[in-house]
């Protein structure tokens, strides 16, 4: 970071937030002078808060990385090599506009691919809109659909509920007896600034925790009563066993299932055994979860007795393969224990959001019919294009906000993929393994040197202003200002016509609870005032004739009418458990033995800050495996291990612990892909092992994997008897 020493100057503070897709949003207090940030601090108010984490705080370091690009490039070596020279904005604008008209006047809009992401996303300068922004008076292009965080949990929510929303406010937590974390670890992945409080002082107040995870995570070694390991991709399993003793010992709340849920006789038929002969016992899930079936009783019990319950059923499970059925099993588990719409309840859905603190308006998109493909089939996309069936052959593929071969599954079949288009621009803050590949990349201003607004990422309900701290240095732009002189090379009328205060002025008018724009800058942060806590389906539970829910039944649809017009057998109406693919009853499990999950790290956002020194080393980027495991194949703690499968290798060091269960690996996603000339990738990309098949309702199953490992110098060995 620049050092203010002998700056005279008494500097100045000012307020902003990271707009990442990171989790939270906290408060950063940046001290400027001469121009230069010297220091961020945050809110260290005692209580909830909007106490920022270690990224926040060193996004100072981010600005001044050595590695920051400064000037636009162009390669110059073979694709992906990392060769590249400066050129001039003029030289890459122009080049960039001229094949866009080429491309589109030759092959049409469509074969070109706007792969753009949540790099940034606050109203304004929101990496999946500038971009849609552009394309759309372009005349269109193909794009993506495919939510990679959480479609299945969007999917459920839409359909068991009707909505996205399903959130209450945290505080909530205090009155819950029983918390339950499902694949959830929000001390790492922060769920708001205020999640970290509430759970400790719902500890301190003698709720029962329960973490529900093949590992033993930050959050449940911190919290948790009992550890409960399942094994991935079976947890629908396991909630159906649930039911099944819910069902049996009487224990559901059958007024609650008559008022407000419709279908749930089919699912109980389901569950018993009427419907297919095979009851959902405790032992049958036994052998699925990996879970004794005291356990499983057990925790029936306890969901169903202690009231009331916050099941917080995390997005990571939803990433497996079938993961839509796990979050349809826990919203009706939610519904058969009476939690939902209650003061200390919970049901988890899309967002996870309060509709409160997102502003009614951000940049403007233009309507475009854009043909779209879904995320995971992108690469077969650009290899196979039209004659794959898909909408159009790739000729450009245009990136902003992603890294997508570093968080895309498949990185090695990406890169293969990422030879096939004639030009591929990507706009960055740094050369990540994506940027690597592009013909030309463009570099673009930090959030710290743009205005904009905070909008909560879960959590809320606040908004906080985003000031420009600091000017970008020179040769770097925002992706609006490139845009927009893409547009006018382009003749395109009308892409910015206002400054970024005129922006901001628009859309802070039109949001209902917030002040306007010259008062919100004196504020700086603003509060929601809500009726405390805040309760999703308060009303449709407390006078459900007035406040049906937005269902075709205008109930709970445990048996969706939508699922089953969509006729699908692997998106049955009710939940069922669907034997997962790459799970423990795959056959390829005889030769990669191991179930791979590949959770978030507190060190980074995704893959974003993997390249800040001072992050990275608080990143875990070791493979966790079991004593069992490691011990049956001769790895130490600390030795440097292979894992392995069909799809591609890598180098890591193997951290041997007992906080994962048998028969499971984990390695955190986001470090950067760096394969050696052999290809073995020695930076720990996790998705050179995860295969690019999406879930039937749109889940991108990153986390049914299978994989080996071995350690290294087995390996050297082996070659040298082949030698
Ligand atoms: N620090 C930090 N915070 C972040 C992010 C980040 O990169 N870094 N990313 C943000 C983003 S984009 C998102 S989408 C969210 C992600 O939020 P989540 O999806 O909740 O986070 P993960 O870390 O992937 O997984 C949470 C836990 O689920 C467990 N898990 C994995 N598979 C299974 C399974 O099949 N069954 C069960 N029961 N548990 C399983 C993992 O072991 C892990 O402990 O986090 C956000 N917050
Ligand atoms: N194996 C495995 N893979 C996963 C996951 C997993 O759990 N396991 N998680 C999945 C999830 S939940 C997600 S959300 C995805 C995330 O996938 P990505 O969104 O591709 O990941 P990020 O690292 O957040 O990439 C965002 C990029 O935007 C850039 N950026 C930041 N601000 C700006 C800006 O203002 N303008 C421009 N042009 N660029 C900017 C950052 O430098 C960064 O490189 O990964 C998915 N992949
Ligand atoms: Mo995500």
């Amino acid at each position: 970071m620049r050092s203010p020493q002998n700056s005279g100057s008494p500097g100045r503070i000012f307020t902003s937030t990271c707009p990442f897709d990171c989790g939270a949003r906290c408060l950063l207090q940046v001290h400027v002078s001469e121009g230069s940030v010297h220091k961020i601090t945050t809110d260290l108010r005692p209580g909830p808060g909007l106490k920022a984490c270690a990224r926040g705080l060193a996004q100072g370091e981010v600005l001044y990385a050595k590695d920051r690009l400064r000037s636009p490039l162009k390669r110059v070596g073979e694709r992906g090599s990392g060769k590249f020279e400066p050129i001039s904005w003029e030289e890459a604008l122009e080049r960039i506009a001229g094949e866009l008209q080429r491309v589109k006047d030759r092959f049409g809009p469509q074969s070109v691919f706007l792969m753009d992401f949540f790099g940034s996303m606050s109203p304004l300068h929101n990496t999946g809109r500038t971009g849609r922004r552009f394309f759309s008076l372009f005349g269109g292009c193909t794009t993506w659909w495919g939510n990679t965080s959480m479609e299945a949990a969007i999917f459920s929510s839409q359909m068991t509920f009707g909505t996205l929303f399903t959130r209450n406010s945290r505080d909530n937590l205090l009155h819950s007896k029983l918390i339950l974390l499902w694949g959830w670890n929000p001390l790492e992945t922060r769920f708001g600034p205020d999640t970290a409080y509430y759970l400790l002082q719902a500890k301190k107040k003698g709720a029962r925790i329960i973490c529900v995870d093949p590992r033993l995570n930050r959050t449940g070694k911190g919290l948790a009563d009992q550890w409960i390991a399942v094994r991935p991709a079976t947890d629908t399993a396991l909630l159906v066993a649930m039911a099944q003793v819910m069902i049996s010992e009487g224990l559901y709340d059958r007024r609650f299932i008559e008022t407000y849920t419709s279908g749930f006789e089919k699912f109980s038929d389901y569950v018993m055994g009427r419907e297919d002969g095979i009851p959902k016992t405790p032992r049958w899930a036994e052998r699925i979860t990996g879970v004794p079936s005291g356990v499983i009783s057990r925790l029936a019990r306890d969901y169903a007795l202690l009231k009331p319950a916050a099941l917080y059923a995390g997005w990571a499970p939803g990433r497996t393969a079938y993961g839509e059925q796990y979050h349809r099993a826990a919203s009706t588990l939610a519904a058969m224990t009476a939690n939902i719409g209650v003061v200390g309840g919970h049901v988890s859905g899309g967002t996870d959001r309060m509709a409160l603190g997102i502003l009614r308006q951000s940049l403007p998109v233009p309507e475009s019919k854009n043909p779209m493909v879904h995320v995971s089939d992108l690469y077969d996309l650009l290899i196979r294009g039209k004659a794959g069936g898909f909408p159009g052959d790739i000729k450009v593929l245009y990136i902003l906000g992603c890294n997508l071969l570093n968080q895309w599954p498949n990185t090695n079949k990406g890169v293969q993929a990422l030879k096939q288009p004639e030009l591929i621009v990507v706009h960055e803050l740094f050369m990540t393994p994506t940027a690597r590949f592009a013909d030309i990349v463009l570099p673009v201003a930090h959030f710290l040197e743009r205005q904009d607004v905070g909008q909560p990422w879960t959590g809320g309900p606040y908004n906080i202003l985003m000031e420009r701290a600091v000017e970008p240095p020179p040769g770097v732009k925002s992706d609006l200002d490139i845009f927009s002189e893409l547009a006018s090379r382009l003749n395109l009328a009308g892409y910015n016509d206002k400054t970024e205060e005129e922006w901001l002025q628009e859309f802070l008018s039109d949001t209902p609870g917030l002040p306007d724009y010259p008062r919100f800058k004196e504020k700086k942060v603003h509060f929601y005032e809500i009726r405390k806590p805040w309760v999703a389906f308060q009303k449709e539970i407390e006078d459900p004739l007035n406040h049906p829910f937005r269902t075709p039944s205008g109930k709970i649809e445990i048996y969706s009418r939508k699922i089953a017009a969509m006729n699908d057998p692997m998106i049955p109406p009710i939940p069922k458990y669907i034997e997962p693919w790459e799970g423990p009853g795959d056959p390829l499990a005889s030769r990669y033995p191991l179930q791979m999950v590949s959770p978030h790290s507190r060190g980074r956002v995704n893959a974003t800050l993997d390249n800040i020194p001072r992050l990275k080393a608080i990143a875990d980027d070791d493979l966790w495996l079991n004593p069992e495991d490691a011990g049956r194949r001769g790895i130490w703690p600390g030795g440097s291990i292979r894992v392995f499968n069909d799809r591609g290798q890598m180098i890591r060091r193997a951290k041997v612990t007992d906080r994962i269960m048998p028969g499971v690996v984990s390695l955190e996603a986001g470090s950067w892909y760096d394969p050696d000339d052999r290809g073995v990738d020695r930076g720990g990309c996790v998705n050179v092992l995860t295969v690019d098949k999406k879930s039937p309702a749109g889940a991108l199953p990153c986390n049914s994997c299978l994989v080996e490992v071995e350690g290294e110098k087995k390996r050297e060995e082996k070659r040298e008897d082949f030698k």
